[in-house]
């Protein structure tokens, strides 16, 4: 089994929206497990070493002032192929193509406010992780309930 860790985050709309518990409850009600999470505000260098791969697309500096705008959860996320597995229920980048029962899908309408971010590779997720928590913030346990899922 290919157990994976990935970054989530539970971007500015979705803390204002009220709907950071309903976008956790979807990845934990499908077998994914929680090993770090935390609300932080997400300050410019931070948000410029995260989004390092867009810095000369247009729309760089509205993501920026966007994930920077109010605060934010970020989730460590374990599971057999969480990087695909997460970014299977967030929905494709676009919530206006993204499909019913996906996150962006449901509750999105917005290119830039766009829910969630869910890191695209392994490396990416390996990276990104390192940005957002310390060795101490993930935590290594077991799931009586694995053995089920
Ligand atoms: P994803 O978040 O699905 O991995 P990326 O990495 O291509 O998508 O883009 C990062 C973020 O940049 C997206 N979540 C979205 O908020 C924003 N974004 C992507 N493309 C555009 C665009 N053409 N115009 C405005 N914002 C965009």
């Amino acid at each position: 089994m290919n157990v994976q860790r990935t970054l989530v985050l539970c971007k500015p709309d979705a803390v204002q929206r009220g709907l950071v518990g309903r976008i956790v409850s979807r990845f934990e009600e499908k077998g994914l497990k929680i090993v770090g999470l935390k609300m932080l505000r997400v300050d410019e260098p931070l948000a410029q070493s995260h989004y390092q791969e867009h810095v000369r697309k247009p729309f760089f500096s509205e993501l920026v002032a966007f994930i920077t705008s109010s605060p934010i959860v970020a989730l460590a996320i374990e599971g057999p192929n969480a990087v695909e597995a997460v970014r299977g229920l967030m929905g494709v980048t676009n919530p206006q193509n993204a499909a019913p029962g996906t996150i962006r899908g449901d509750w999105g309408m917005n290119l830039t406010k766009n829910l969630v971010h869910g890191s695209d590779s392994l490396a990416s997720a390996e990276r990104e992780l390192g940005l957002f928590f310390s060795e101490g913030e993930i935590h290594n346990y077991s799931l009586s309930l694995e053995a089920w899922l």
